[in-house]
């Protein structure tokens, strides 16, 4: 079989030129564009005829012409045929034997070609929009089911408690300081941090700087007596936050732990700390491994260490677990977000850029956060 390459700025120009050059029953064997992105960039058409190899190249555009003056010589309509015929042999980009290859480009040129095949592009377009319109339904009905549930605080006689709880270093720390700052500073509320968080060398000592900074009663509990103690003791807070130690997933006895450190406490909730950087499947099992403690909420956090949010949002709503906290970033207490429906939507959707642009609308940062100092 004879083979004939054809190049021009646009596919259009191109199949054009293949019709034009070999009829309607030549066979395009491939396609590609060359230098894409570059002021060079061409399409590529190979088609397959009773021909001698050769190139056949649409007058290129002005940029392209100053770009690369020796490929486009005021005579080089036609190439250096053998050369490129050679090189390309040798690179072994001419590959023509499939026969369905062959018949599904034949198609294609023939309705590329068609005059008012340029609706081709038009039907291919629309049926691009129905399949965005499902996955946009898709997404809606996902993040529908996703319970969005913000702590709220009434100011009562007894304090809310929180626990929280997740693998090792997804932030339960840094939540606990963003969670502490958020009630004390901008909700007004007496908070008080307990740490139980005694496994790691300087565990305690990063929540004490956090609550010296914010000037919060913060201690620490080695034992479950002092666990009762603290509770009792700060029985005028309006929260306390409790932060735990991680540990893996997989380790069913710290689990069973914590449940029997909690176990006195009916009142605690525990909320679990997930990265949405985790992969799917992980999420699945630190939600299963931590159901034993019935979790109250979750808090999801390094928002910012993914650019993909799909799994975390089927995972959650598939947990039927609600929502309470984003955290986006290390600064303490900035970056740190009630959830919402509109934030999920816009991670799920337009992905970090459109949450970032998001955030950027709205005031989410007080100017008088004090604990940059
Ligand atoms: N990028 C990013 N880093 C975070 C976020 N939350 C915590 N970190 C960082 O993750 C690391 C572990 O956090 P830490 O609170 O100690 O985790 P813990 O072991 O669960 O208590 C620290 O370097 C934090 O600054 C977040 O939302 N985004
Ligand atoms: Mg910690």
């Amino acid at each position: 079989m004879k083979i004939k390459r054809f190049e021009a700025p646009d596919n259009i120009t191109a199949f054009a030129l293949v019709k034009k050059e070999l009829g309607e029953n030549a066979v395009i064997l491939s396609t590609k564009t060359i230098d894409k992105g570059t002021p060079n960039a061409r399409f590529e058409v190979i088609a397959a005829m009773d021909y001698e190899l050769e190139t056949v190249m649409a007058p290129p555009t002005e940029t392209a012409r100053q770009k690369a003056p020796s490929i486009y010589g005021d005579h080089t309509f036609c190439g250096n045929i053998r050369k490129q015929k050679a090189e390309q042999k040798d690179r072994g980009e001419i590959n023509f034997e499939s026969r369905d290859l062959k018949m599904r480009f034949s198609r294609m040129l023939k309705e590329q070609t068609r005059k008012e095949g340029i609706k081709k592009p038009v039907e291919k377009n629309k049926s691009a929009g129905e399949t965005k319109t499902k996955v946009e339904k898709w997404r809606d009905s996902i993040i529908e089911q996703i319970h969005i549930n913000p702590l709220k605080i009434k100011k009562s006689t007894r304090p809310v408690v929180l626990a929280l709880v997740g693998p090792t270093g997804v932030g339960k720390t840094t939540s606990a300081a963003k969670l502490a700052a958020w009630f004390s500073l901008r909700e007004n509320c007496k908070v008080t941090l307990l740490s139980m968080d005694c496994y790691r060398i300087g565990a305690t000592d990063q929540l004490r700087t956090y609550a010296r900074i914010m000037r919060l009663p913060c201690e620490i509990v080695l034992r479950k007596k002092d666990l009762a103690d603290a509770i009792s003791r700060h029985q005028d807070s309006d929260l306390i936050i409790i932060d735990t130690a991680g540990k893996s997933p997989y380790d069913s006895d710290h689990v069973a732990e914590l449940k029997d450190w909690f176990a006195p406490f009916n009142f605690i909730r525990p909320y679990l700390v997930l990265s949405a950087s985790t992969k799917k499947e992980d999420i699945k099992t630190i939600i299963n491994s931590y159901t034993p403690l019935d979790i109250a909420s979750l808090i999801i956090s390094k928002v910012d260490e993914t650019r993909t949010y799909a799994a975390m949002c089927q995972e959650i709503a598939a947990s039927s677990l609600p929502v309470s906290y984003l955290a986006c970033g290390q600064r303490v207490p900035e970056d740190f977000l009630a959830a919402s429906r509109p934030y999920l939507h816009t991670l799920f959707k337009k992905g970090w850029q459109g949450f970032a642009a998001m955030l950027n609308r709205t005031e989410l940062k007080p100017a008088d956060w004090p604990l940059t100092a």
